[in-house]
């Protein structure tokens, strides 16, 4: 041993720093707050002494010498990070360490992306190399500054006008709602009043219980005149006449979406690929530093919960940042009643109906319920058909006065079904939604000149499975 320290390492200690350096030093300092017992090791007596003296357990020796590491390796031992600036002695120390030991888990310093390579052919671990740290730091830093600068941006936008109407997508969802609710509020924060327009119905029952619970008033558009607002905003929805009632982009000044990639942009259009357009004004109210209530925070999260499928489906990171910030604000209570509502009796009938009329092609169910007045029914039959054994896809769907509404769901991942409803129907009506889950809505204008309506439902249900089946790629048995 060197310079009169003599290497005794504790016997409890179970983690090892090899070669400090301000790396090493750094990873020390984290340890130590954490209230971490650990042991360094460094062939610089000085480094070593300084070490001492600010009470860290330091012993001076060469980690490519053997006997270092024998002395090293008490049974209690966990982990070792090897952290020296010298990538060849860090090579020795874990090729030692992994002969003698090899459940230890070895931390490695590398210099580049090949001595990662060799190293981890060694059995390091873990490696880290400066070059890739500095990259992912400066991503981060990136990305905060993007998110920035888009939030002040969008600030700045509602500041220079009086009145929003926020758009939200066609029978909303709990995520266009609470994004659209949040966007009211950052509007309301430099006095521009807004008011929430929806199309369609509201008719789905966990969403009614969304919008009374949380008493979140939204407008028809049918009631309004969209002249009377200096712009528009559409949120969760981006590409007028595919699930909103816009048949061009002239009022609307925002888009905040997270589906796909947009047809048009507008003066400010943030679309990110992450699971809820909540999650996006979530980052936009931290950004702003603007107050999250209660019942904002509540609505968030629900929308951020319901469009990622309890964090099972189309999650990142994001996502789970921002429900994770949302869940201490959040009114737990109001989340369970809306979660537990009743099945009305129509609901009920409606799946009945469409179980009882199935039509099933290979692994394609179709289905008429015949006339109807509640449209969110339907996707609630399409979810429950969708479960039947041997059923990949589904398309149900219905009549009111004026349109033939369908509902379609689909998981087979061949099988895009806004795309197929798009093709299927775009034509003779709107049609869109993404790879699971879309929608359609045809006007009976189409089929003027029937008169009873024994014989308009015989054709609608020809012509829907029809062209649903042919699209898809299937000839309908009969
Ligand atoms: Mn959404």
């Amino acid at each position: 041993m060197e310079q009169g320290i003599p290497l005794k390492i504790d016997e409890r200690v179970t983690y090892a720093i090899l070669g400090t350096g301000s790396v090493g030093f750094l990873v020390a300092k984290e340890l130590a707050q954490r209230g971490r017992m650990f042991t360094i090791i460094d062939k610089n007596a000085k480094r070593v002494e300084t070490l001492r003296d600010q009470n860290f357990d330091a012993h001076v020796g060469d980690i490519t010498k053997e006997e270092v590491i024998t002395e090293l390796l008490t049974p209690d031992l966990e982990i070792v990070m090897i952290l020296s600036s010298d990538v060849e002695a860090n090579t020795k120390a874990l090729s030692v360490i992994k002969e003698r030991k090899p459940d230890v888990f070895v931390i490695v310093r590398a210099a580049d992306p090949l001595s990662k390579d060799k190293l981890e052919e060694l059995g390091a671990d873990a490696v880290v190399y400066p070059s890739a740290l500095i990259a992912i730091a400066t991503m981060y830093d990136l990305h905060k500054a993007e998110s920035q600068r888009s939030a002040n941006r969008l600030y700045e936008i509602l500041k220079s006008i009086k009145k929003l109407g926020i758009l939200v997508h066609d029978n909303p969802d709990p995520d266009s709602i609470a994004s659209a609710l949040a966007l009211r509020q950052i509007a309301a924060s430099v006095d521009t009043e807004a008011a929430i327009l929806y199309h369609g119905e509201i008719s789905r029952q966990e969403n009614r219980a969304f919008v009374n619970l949380l008493n979140i008033d939204l407008v028809h558009v049918d009631e309004v005149d969209p002249n009377e607002y200096d712009m528009l905003a559409l949120v969760d929805t981006g590409t007028p006449g595919a699930n909103n009632p816009l048949t061009n982009l002239d009022k609307v000044g925002i888009i905040i979406d997270h589906h796909g990639i947009p047809e048009q942009r507008v003066l400010y259009t943030d679309i990110r690929d992450v699971g809820s357009t909540a999650t996006i004004l979530t980052n936009y109210l931290d950004e702003l530093d603007i107050d999250i209530d209660k019942r904002l925070a509540t609505a968030l999260l629900y929308g951020i919960r319901i469009d990622t499928q309890d964090y099972k489906k189309h999650v990142t990171p994001s996502d789970l940042a921002a429900a994770m910030k949302l869940m201490q604000l959040s009114d737990r209570e109001i989340l369970n009643q809306i979660e537990s509502p009743t099945m009305s009796m129509e609901t009920l009938d409606i799946i009945g109906e469409a179980i009882h009329n199935k039509h099933i092609t290979g692994s394609y169910l179709v289905s008429c319920v015949g006339f109807m007045h509640n449209v969110d029914a339907l996707a609630q039959a399409a979810d429950y058909v969708l479960n039947l054994e041997g059923v990949t896809a589904v398309a149900i769907f219905g009549l009111n006065e004026e349109k033939i509404h369908i509902s379609a769901r689909s998981k087979d991942i061949r099988v895009n079904i806004g795309a197929i409803m798009s093709q299927a129907f775009g034509d003779i009506g709107s049609a869109g939604g993404h790879s699971n889950a879309a929608a359609a809505q045809i006007p009976l204008g189409v089929f003027t000149g029937v008169r009873d309506r024994t014989t308009l439902l015989r054709l609608v249900e020809e012509v829907i499975t029809r062209r649903f089946y042919s699209e898809i790629g299937v000839e309908r048995d009969e």
